[in-house]
This record gives structure tokens, sequence and C-alpha cells, in this order.
């Protein structure tokens, strides 16, 4: 496979208004910044709006995109982690991820990129000094605060946006977490992989970005993924909770997974914690303050 060392990974679902002109933005980004060595990975979860065929025609015009095509919807955390273990068999060095909705302004990447040159993993961040939302009505906004300050004061830790999905993550960060038993479905998937990255001892950095709200489509967010952060999270931090929660290992090498392959909980905690035992909010490095 041709190697390249800077991967940028795009999840979709239901974006044909939105891939287009955010892969463009992006590869164009990339282009200016890393000529010739970075990759955009789309990974589309078979969006019945045509997503996954705007993206193929955007990987047969642009060399350096590519579509990872999955079976049907089976969350955002499974769509990075396809991503992942696909930008790693590329070569990559860092690995960058953004929604595809806009959210996410493209122009945010030089700062994300350089801010990689002292962190293993950098933060897009809404609520660190220069951050911001624009556009999101007073509840989403509540909510999202709410949340974000929820998880850090559970954890423990002192990165502000734990939830953000605008990110720049080394791949030594990839490699050390044991990815396959990450264990979030939906958002809290940026919850856990910055906890454990924490925990292992990595820098994590913030920089700070606005946030826009989509303009076209809809989101993905639904009531039980937002459920799924409020008991997620405490069992994140306190062990003894999990043994509430089945484990849902996938193996990674796979694309089809078969999301309903619920492996036996106390062997997958078992494996999980020889690699991610630690308690970040014991030693928070001094950047995530
Ligand atoms: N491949 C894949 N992508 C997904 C899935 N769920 C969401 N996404 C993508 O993940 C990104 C974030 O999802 P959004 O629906 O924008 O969620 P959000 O940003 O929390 O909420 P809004 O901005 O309000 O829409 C977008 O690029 C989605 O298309 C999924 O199950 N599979
Ligand atoms: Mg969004």
């Amino acid at each position: 496979m041709d190697q390249r060392r800077v991967w940028l990974t795009v999840p979709t679902y239901n974006e044909a208004g939105n891939v287009e002109r955010i892969v463009r933005a992006a590869h164009a980004e990339l282009q200016r910044l890393v000529p010739g060595e970075h990759r955009v990975l789309i990974v589309d979860d078979a969006s019945p709006d045509g997503t996954g065929r705007i993206a193929d025609m955007l990987a047969q015009e642009l060399d350096a995109v590519d579509v990872l095509h999955r079976p049907g919807k089976q969350g955002l955390g499974r769509a990075y982690l396809a991503g992942f273990e696909r930008a790693l068999d590329g070569g990559a060095e860092l690995v960058l991820v953004m929604d595809a909705d806009y959210s996410h302004d493209p122009a945010h990447i030089p700062a994300l990129l350089a801010a990689a040159r002292d962190a293993d993993l950098v933060v897009g961040s809404r609520y660190v000094a220069g951050g911001a939302i624009e556009q999101w009505p007073w509840l989403r906004r509540m909510l999202s605060r709410a949340g974000s300050l929820y998880a850090r004061r559970i954890l423990g830790v002192g990165v502000r946006d734990l939830t953000g999905g605008f990110r720049c993550i080394r791949r030594e960060v990839l490699e050390g977490v044991d990815l396959a038993t990450l264990r979030s479905q939906g958002y809290v998937f940026n919850i856990e992989l910055g906890f454990r990255a924490l925990g292992a001892g990595f820098r994590v950095e913030e920089v700070p970005i606005v946030f826009r709200d989509r303009t076209v489509g809809e989101s993905k967010i639904s009531l039980p993924i937002a459920f799924e952060a409020l008991w997620l999270v405490p069992s994140l931090r306190f062990p003894s909770l999990r043994r509430a929660w089945p484990v849902r290992a996938v193996p990674l090498a796979d694309p089809d997974v078969n999301p309903d392959a619920v492996l036996d909980a106390e062997a997958a905690l078992g494996a999980e914690s020889d690699s991610a035992g630690g308690d970040p909010a014991k030693g928070v490095p001094a950047r995530a303050q």
C-alpha cells in the first residue's frame, strides 16, 4: 500500500450535501501543508443518501483520497476504529480526524498539525481561550458544556473539550491504547480515547477551534447515545462499575464486523486492564491541565 505520513479520517453517514465540499477543502489544506505526504480517508457506513457514491467519485478524481465502505451503520466509534486501522496500515505518523458536516473548519488543520510537534494527542477545543461555538441553540450549547464538565469532573482530568472530534493523534497513541478494547459505540469514544491516552502518559494539548453548527444534513446524535455517556463515563474511572456493562470486543482486522458479537466481558476487560490500567486523574500531564 502507498505509505503516507499524515492521514485524515472523515467518518460519514448521510452527508451527501457536505462530503464533497469538506473533502476538497481539507485535501487542499493538506496539499498546501504536507504536499504528497497525506491521504484523506472517508469512512462511510453505507449511507442511504448516496454519500458513498460521491466519495467514490472524489477518490477517482483525487489521488490522495480513499474510501472505506462499511456494510451498515455501526456507530461513530466503530467508524473511527476502522479508519485508524487503515491509517496505521498505511504508515500514518499522524492521524487527523474531523466531522464531515463542516462543524470542523479545515482552516484549523494547520494549528492541529503544528501542536502535534510537541503533543501526542491534539484536541480541537471549543472550551479554551479563543475557542467558540457558533449558531448552536442554547439547549445544545448547555448540554455540550454540561457533558464536557461532567466528563472532566468524573474523570478528574484537565482537558476541557474531551468530547471534541476534531483531533490530531500520533501513531504511538493509537498503538499504545489497545484500540480493540475501546468500548464506546457513540460519542463517548472521544472521551474514552482521551482518557486512555492520559492514563498511558501521553501528552494531550488543546488548541482553540471555532465550531459551527451544521447547515446541511441531519444530526445523528440520539438519546441512547447521550445516555451512553451518562453511565459509561463513571465506569471509565471506576473499573468496578464495568462489570455491569457487557463489552463488545470487535476484531479490528475485519471490516465486516458483526456488531452483535458480544464477547465475554471478563475476558475483554482482562485484556484491557493489561494495557490501560493507569489512572489519568493521578497523573495528568501538565499540558492537559
Ligand atoms: N461512518 C459513520 N459516520 C458517522 C456515524 N454517525 C455519525 N457519523 C459521522 O460523524 C460525524 C459527526 O456526526 P454528527 O451527526 O454531525 O454529530 P454531531 O456533530 O455530534 O451533531 P450535529 O453537529 O448536531 O449534527 C459526521 O461526519 C457524521 O456523518 C456512523 O454511524 N458511521
Ligand atoms: Mg456534527
